[in-house]
Parts: structure tokens; sequence; C-alpha cells
């Protein structure tokens, strides 16, 4: 048995841990090929079962994935005060551990932005700034179109009601570059897994991520159930958030998931989260709703929301203040 030593103990103390999943993969995600013409109606009932997906033929250039991820590693290799230098998050920056100001820790450090501007990245030593802005651009379009195909699968008139929420050019989307530094002693925590970003829905429309090839990923399915999703670095898996939950009147799922510390690899991760400009009221659609369905959320702006989240903990039930 490998017993710690107590200072290798309390860098783990305020980081949570969870009792030990199923290691076993979950083989029912959906897989949406983008190439398809079916693949509206496909991603209507990923959303109304999941509020998560994967996709493929999407048509993002190969060479930007790598890339970014390339330039993300040289990032997260450089010396701890060099890295400090781009922190502490406000939210934007550099940020290691603490997630938010409310209390929320993880095995975890992450580079924080806005997706408009990749200002933060100009303090960093040779970061390619270049290589965020075609990776950004390129996953923009793809959550675009992904809700393009979204309101055409859900038979709306305008097929831009949701996208251009995020085409807008005020819109305020933000980036994450996630690293989850392996763990080799994790199996010596008493048996539990060490958890690198705590269970969260995401509050914006929607999210798209890329991973490198390391497990970690985890989504919770209606019945609370948590399992694994194997990772794939050629694909895109995209989230549900809060808002398009609201905008959906509760027909689409905001999906709960969270990312556990990988024993021996780094996973590393990048997201870009679809947002609605500060100031667009976000509120259920009504013709998405049946004749005498009644709203199940009050109206609010995307600013309104925003503040209420960053003032919450990471599991907390965000929806719940608006909820009718
Ligand atoms: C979750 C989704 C995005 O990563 C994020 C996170 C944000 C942060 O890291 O600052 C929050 C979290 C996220 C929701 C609740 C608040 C705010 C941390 C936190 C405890 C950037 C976002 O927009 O909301």
């Amino acid at each position: 048995m490998v017993v710690l030593s107590k200072p290798a103990l309390e860098q783990f103390s305020p980081i949570k841990t969870c009792k030990p999943t199923s290691t076993a993969f979950f083989s029912n995600i959906p897989v949406i090929d983008l190439s398809k013409p079916d693949s509206k109606n496909k991603l209507v009932r990923a959303c109304e079962e999941f509020g998560f997906f994967k996709v493929v033929n999407h048509d993002v250039p190969l060479e930007f994935m790598n890339t970014l991820e390339s330039e993300t590693i040289k990032f997260f290799s450089l010396p701890q005060s060099e890295k400090d230098k781009a922190g502490p998050p406000d939210p934007f920056g550099y940020g290691n551990k603490r997630i938010g100001t409310n209390g929320d820790v993880g095995w975890v450090e992450y580079l924080l932005l806005r997706s408009t501007s990749t200002n933060a990245f100009k303090k960093i030593p040779n970061f390619c700034c270049s290589a965020v802005d075609d990776y950004v651009s390129a996953v923009k379009k793809l959550g675009c179109g992904v809700l393009e195909l979204l309101a055409e699968g859900l038979k709306m008139k305008e097929k831009n009601v949701f996208s251009k929420l995020l085409m807008d050019e005020e819109s305020d989307s933000v980036f994450r570059l996630n690293h989850y530094p392996p763990c080799p002693e994790l199996q010596a925590l008493s048996g539990r897994d060490l958890i690198g970003f705590g269970e969260h829905t995401d509050p914006q429309v929607i999210s798209v991520l890329r991973s490198n090839n390391a497990t970690g990923l985890q989504i919770s399915l209606k019945d609370g159930t948590w399992v694994s999703v194997p990772p794939d670095q050629n694909s895109f898996f995209i989230f549900v958030g809060d808002s398009m939950q609201v905008m959906t009147n509760g027909k689409f799922r905001s999906v709960r998931h969270r990312v556990l510390a990988n024993s021996r690899k780094s996973r590393l991760s990048m997201i870009y989260f679809g947002a609605p400009p500060v100031r667009a009221r976000i509120a259920p659609i009504a013709s998405l709703m049946k004749e005498g369905e009644e709203s199940l959320y009050k109206e609010f702006t995307w600013c309104e929301y925003k503040k209420s989240a960053y003032m919450s903990r990471l599991a907390d039930n965000r929806l719940g203040h608006f909820q009718k």
C-alpha cells in the first residue's frame, strides 16, 4: 500500500472526491454525422434525451485543433511563476485549482478568455494568438451550424433564432482551456476519485468541447446516473446550456457534467461557450410551446442570469431562481 506523507495529502485536501463510478464507457452517447440529411432530427432527439451529443464530419480543420493543442501544452508547461503572470482570473485569465469566486476547487488549471478578444494571450510569452482566433472562429461556425439545424429540426420559421445570439457582435461568448494534470497519487486516496471540475450545468446556450484522448468527462443521465464519455480527439462534444433549456421551455435538457482527474494522463480540453449579448432577453419561445402550455421560466436578460450564475457555487441549480 502507498502511504502518502501529510504534505502530499494536504495538497489534495480542498479538492473534492467522489465514490468511484464504473470505469466502463457509456456506449449510447448520440453521434451525429453532420453530413447526413437526417442529422437535424437526431440532434433534436439528443438534446431532449441527453442534452449532450458528439458530432462528426464537422468541417473544423484538424490542423486548427492540433495547433491550438500544441500551443496549450506549451503554455501549461511553463514555470508556475510565468503562468501566474496571466492570473488571477477576474474571471478572465489564468486560474489554478480555484474555480469561480465562491469556494469551488478542482484538480485543474485553466485559461478563461473572452471569445472576441484574445488580449489575455498577449501577456503570455510565445502564445500564438492566431491559433486561438482560427480555432474559435471555426468552432463558433460549427456551434452556429448545429443551432441552425436544431431550429430546422424544431420546425421554426427562422433558422437563425438561436444562432443569431452567438453571431451578434456583442455576443458574450467565452473560451476556456483546461489542463487536468495526471494524478498518480490518486489511487492512494482511500480508493476515491479526485474531482477535476465539479458537477455543473453551463449557463450559456451551447458549449462546444474538444479534448485530447484522455478520459475524465462524465455526464449525468436523466435518472441521475453518472456515465463516462469515451474521449475522441477528432470529434466535438456539444452540451445544451441553461439558456437553451429556457428558450425551449424545458424541451431540451441542460446537461449536468463533471470531470474526474485521470491518474495517468494529462487531460486537455478546449471549450467554446456560446452566449447571448448581455442585453438579450431569454424566455421560452412561444412557437415552441403547444397550445395552453405554460411557460416554466420567468424572462431574464443574459446579464441578469450571468450575474446570478457567477454568485453561485458550481453544483447549484442556477435555473431554480428563474423558475415560475
Ligand atoms: C461553468 C461554465 C464555464 O466554464 C464558466 C464557469 C464559471 C467560471 O469558471 O468562472 C463559473 C461556472 C461556469 C458557473 C457558476 C460560477 C461561474 C464558476 C462558478 C462557480 C466560465 C461559466 O460561464 O459558468
